[in-house]
């Protein structure tokens, strides 16, 4: 039986950089969730007969949230739920599962690298058919559902067993459950020569975070490429992440850093996040900023067999270095400039325009999926390392000595008072106009403002994106507050320099670009506004 419940709106379920993010307790509210997937459905065409994906990254509330929408689910007409077993799917699993299975669209549960446990963060995102999460005007109509919903509809049926392979009905609806790492290893497979990786005799250390990577990486990396057991490490999904922040930053994974920086460090040291889309690479006694990364994975992804015809364009975020257009600009491609966030690679990638994409903030993917993929930046890396016989550190110093190095650091103030940041930003936009031609801690302003984007294949029109002010000689800083954060604002300044091939390349970042930072805190008075006397985190 179909059973509709009256509710009333919630006002604060508008979706940020990648989908609805809150506190467990937000979402343990009568009707929160309920009200959020009610209004997905209700936007989303062609329900009748379709398929829907379901999974998540483990954390606290994952179970109950997918028993809840599997009900729902079932009220909205669709055909069947494909769900992972445990309710695990990784951000890039779903993604390829939505693709292999055409499906209508998928619910990614996951607030990513945001902490888990019943105090912490839950977040709900909606992919449509191509696999990638929603594009704005999906976001923006399923915002302004949540606005005026008025009830919701779910089947009066027992819970799911999640953990067992195999298919069930509710309601009519088939529930198929099924094993969340099988399509996504065999397509890793397909893109990487796995047997050169294997016969390579690398060392590695993968530290999974205690987040959804686990399994996946068990598989493939000790499994099937035959890597010495505990090259996993913390390798079971826990529901609290082992009460870390599944963050793959310099931070968070500081004891890989360490690992990586000993004299027992292996060949080769890679993190990713809570559901699976980030990653974090360091070689041996070498760490890799995800925007170095991107480009050099970019410069040698011809060398796996998945990309051995090339690339046709690359895209980057707007805060992420300009490192990878310098290889388009090599190999003759373009590259894309898009906001923060995955949503916008989607249509550059389904159009064939761009085959890599990336993320300052660790996130590396290509057209496999539609989705950043943590542990496929790590294959493609293992690949090219077999391939060229290289340690992560050569190829580092001979892509600089060819490229030139764009130095960069991230710089986050978390938690901070939420009408203080948007005051500073405020001040920074009403400033923007006066400051070419000024000089501030010595660097002398070029152009600044406040990143727009039109997407070349639909012409959709993203503003206010971030603020950014050039500096003659290439270095640039770029103010934006993030769309991912629970409680507060985190502002993040984004810091980058530019060193041309012959310059110094193998500087200590922070010495490069003390002036930047001087240069930064003068433009936004962070201190003023924030109160704070340096960043939380730097990555
Ligand atoms: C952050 C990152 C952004 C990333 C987003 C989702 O967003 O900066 O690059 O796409 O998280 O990643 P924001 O708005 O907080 O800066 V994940 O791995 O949290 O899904
Ligand atoms: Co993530």
């Amino acid at each position: 039986m179909i059973v509709t419940t009256a509710t009333t709106p919630f006002d604060d379920q508008k979706p940020g950089t990648s989908g609805l993010r809150k506190k467990v307790r937000v979402f343990e509210q009568p009707n929160y969730a309920e009200n959020f997937i009610q209004s997905v459905f209700d936007v989303v065409e062609g329900k009748q007969g379709a398929t829907l994906v379901i999974g998540g990254d483990g954390r606290y509330l994952n179970r109950v949230v997918i028993q809840k929408a599997i009900r729902m689910a079932a009220a909205a007409g669709f055909a069947r739920v494909v769900v992972g077993q445990g309710g695990i799917l990784s951000t890039p699993a779903a993604s390829n599962v939505i693709r292999q299975r055409g499906a209508l669209g998928g619910l990614v549960l996951s607030a990513s690298h945001n902490p888990g446990g019943p105090d912490e963060d839950f977040g709900i995102k909606y992919n449509v058919s191509n696999g990638g999460p929603a594009p704005e005007k999906v976001t923006e109509a399923i915002h302004a559902r949540t606005l005026s919903l008025s009830e919701w509809h779910a089947a009066d049926s027992a819970d799911v067993d999640l953990d067992t392979l195999g298919e069930v009905t509710v309601e009519g609806m088939i529930v198929e459950v099924i094993d969340p790492v099988a399509d996504y290893a065999a397509l890793m497979e397909r893109l990487f020569d796995f047997a050169a990786i294997r016969a390579a005799g690398l060392t590695v250390a993968f530290d999974a975070m205690s987040a959804v990577t686990g399994p996946y990486a068990t598989e493939i990396l000790e499994r099937r490429l035959g890597f010495a057991p505990g090259t996993v490490r913390n390798g079971t999904p826990l529901e609290d992440f082992g009460g870390h922040h599944p963050d793959p930053n310099l931070v968070h994974a500081h004891e890989l850093y360490e690992l990586m920086m000993s004299a027992d460090a292996p060949d080769f040291g890679a993190a990713s996040d809570g559901d699976g889309d980030r990653n974090l690479i360091i070689g041996r006694n070498r760490f890799v900023t995800p925007s170095d990364s991107l480009a050099m994975l970019a410069a040698n992804a011809h060398l796996a067999p998945g990309y051995k015809d090339g690339l046709k364009g690359i895209a980057r975020s707007m805060p992420t270095s300009a490192a990878a257009d310098r290889v388009a600009e090599k190999l003759g491609i373009p590259s894309y400039e898009t906001p923060t966030g995955w949503k916008f690679f989607g249509n550059l990638l389904d159009a064939g325009m761009a085959t890599i994409c990336g993320e300052e903030s660790a996130g590396t993917g290509s057209d496999h999926v539609r989705e950043k993929d943590g542990l496929w930046a790590v294959l493609l890396w293992l690949n090219i390392l077999a391939a060229t016989g290289k340690s992560v550190d050569q190829i580092a110093r001979e892509h600089w000595a060819t490229y030139g190095r764009n130095y960069y650091a991230r710089h986050d103030y978390e938690g901070v008072d939420s009408a203080a940041a948007d005051t500073l930003m405020r001040e920074l936009r009403g400033k923007l106009t006066t400051l070419p031609g000024t000089s501030v801690a010595g660097l002398t302003i070029a152009e600044a403002d406040d990143f727009a984007y039109e997407d070349p294949t639909d012409g959709s029109v993203s503003r206010n994106q971030g603020v950014r002010v050039l500096f003659e000689g290439g270095s640039r800083v770029v103010f934006r507050l993030s769309g991912t954060g629970t409680s507060g604002a985190t502002l993040r300044v984004y810091l980058e320099r530019y060193e041309p091939a012959g310059g110094s390349v193998d500087a200590e970042t922070g010495d490069m670009l003390a002036d930047i930072v001087a240069a930064a805190e003068q433009l936004a008075a962070i201190r003023q506004h924030t109160g704070r006397e340096r960043p939380d985190v730097v990555t």
